[in-house]
C-alpha cells in the first residue's frame, strides 16, 4: 500500500511568515502544492494536501486524521506559534513520542525577526520535526524525511559544484552521544555521526569539516576559520545555543549559509532552553528530527550552496 502523508497549509503561510527579502514571499499556496504532488510522485507516495482557514482547523485536523498517515507536514503560517492544542510538558519532562510524526515547517525565518525574540515567546509545540527558513525546499525535505528518503535520490539530485565545504560544529557535552540519555539524543555515538554525514556530504558532492568542541572560544575560532575556508556552516551550539553572545557574534560575522541545528526539541524541555542566540545568526533553522536532522541539514545545505543566487539573510 501506498504511503499517505497529510499536508496542512494554512493560508496564512502566503506571504506571511515575518520573514523579508526571501524566496518564501514568492511561494503560493499552489507552488507549494505541486512541488509537493511531483516529489510524492517520484517516491510513490499519496498527498493529501489541504488549505485550513485558521489554527482551529488544523488542531482539528490533525486530531482527527493523523492517525490515517504515515506523517502529516504543517505549515500554519505567520511566525511559529502554537498548532497542537497542549502547550509545552512542564520543565523537566519528555515530550511522549507522538505515533504519526508531525513536521512543522515554516517557509521563512521568522525567529529571526527581532533578533530571536519570536523563539523565546513562541509556544509551538514542534510535533515532532521542525524546519525553518528554506522556503520551498523546507517542504521537500520534510517529505523527505517522512519517507526515510536518502539525500540524494532520483530526480531530487542536487546539482553539485565542485569546491563547495562546509562546516558542522557540535557543542558541548555531544561527544556524549550515544552513551548518556538515549531517550533524548538516540543511540548514534558521534564517531557514528561523523561517518553517516561524510558520506552524505560525499553523495551531495560536498567537502566536510565534521567538529566537536567543549569550548566556547574553540567553536567561536572555528566559525572565523570558515570565513576564508567554508561556504556553510551547520552548528549544533548545544548548551551554548541559549547562552552564547560570543557564538552570535561570530555566526554573523560569517556571510556564507549557515543552518542552527538540534536534535531534540528545545522547546518542549526546560524553560532556560527556549530561547536562542544563534536563531538570530542562521538562515534556517532544524530540529526535533534526532539525529537524522543532520543528513537533512547537508542536504538543505546542498540546495542552498548549489542556488548560488542565494545570499544569506542575516547580513
Ligand atoms: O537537542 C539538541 O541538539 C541540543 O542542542 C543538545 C544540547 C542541549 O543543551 C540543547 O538544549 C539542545 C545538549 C547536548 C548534550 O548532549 C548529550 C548527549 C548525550 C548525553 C548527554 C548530553
Amino acid at each position: 500500500m501506498k504511503a499517505s502523508i497529510l499536508f496542512i497549509y494554512g493560508q496564512l503561510s502566503e506571504h506571511s511568515d515575518g520573514s523579508s527579502g526571501d524566496q518564501s514571499e514568492s511561494l503560493t499556496s499552489s507552488a507549494v502544492r505541486n512541488a509537493a504532488e511531483a516529489l510524492c510522485a517520484e517516491t510513490d507516495t499519496r498527498l493529501d494536501f489541504r488549505l485550513a482557514d485558521d489554527g482551529k482547523q488544523i488542531l482539528q485536523w490533525l486530531a482527527r486524521d493523523s492517525g490515517n498517515f504515515a506523517g502529516v507536514i504543517v505549515s500554519p503560517g505567520g511566525l511559529p506559534r502554537p498548532v497542537t492544542a497542549a502547550g509545552p510538558p512542564p520543565a523537566g519532562r519528555e515530550a511522549t513520542p507522538q505515533p504519526t510524526p508531525v513536521i512543522e515547517v515554516h517557509p521563512g525565518n521568522g525567529l529571526h525577526a527581532g533578533s530571536g525574540a519570536a523563539l523565546s515567546t513562541n509556544e509551538s509545540a514542534w510535533g515532532s520535526g521542525f524546519i525553518c527558513g528554506f522556503g520551498l525546499d523546507g517542504y521537500l525535505a520534510a517529505i523527505r524525511s517522512i519517507r526515510s528518503q536518502p539525500a540524494v535520490t532520483g530526480k531530487a539530485r542536487v546539482r553539485k559544484r565542485k569546491g563547495l565545504k562546509v562546516y558542522v560544529l557540535n557543542g558541548p557535552n555531544l561527544n556524549l552521544l550515544g552513551y548518556r540519555e538515549p531517550k533524548i539524543y538516540g543511540n548514534t555515538t558521534l564517531d557514528e555521526l561523523g561517518r553517516h554525514c561524510l558520506e552524505a556530504a560525499r553523495q551531495l558532492g560536498l567537502e566536510l569539516r565534521f567538529l566537536q568542541s567543549n569550548h566556547e572560544g574553540e567553536l567561536v575560532e572555528w566559525i572565523q576559520e570558515a570565513i576564508d575556508a567554508a561556504q556553510g556552516i551547520i552548528i549544533n551550539a548545544a548548551a551554548y545555543t541559549h547562552t552564547s553572545i560570543a557564538i552570535h557574534d561570530a555566526l554573523r560575522a560569517y556571510a556564507g549559509s549557515k543552518i542552527e541545528l538540534h536534535i531534540s526539541n528545545p522547546r518542549r524541555r526546560e524553560p532556560f532552553r527556549h530561547w536562542s542566540y544563534v536563531a538570530a545568526a542562521v538562515d534556517g533553522i532544524v530540529a526535533v528530527l534526532g539525529t537524522a536532522g543532520y543528513g537533512i541539514s547537508l542536504q538543505l545545505m546542498a540546495v542552498m550552496l548549489a542556488d548560488g543566487s542565494r545570499k544569506s539573510r542575516t547580513q
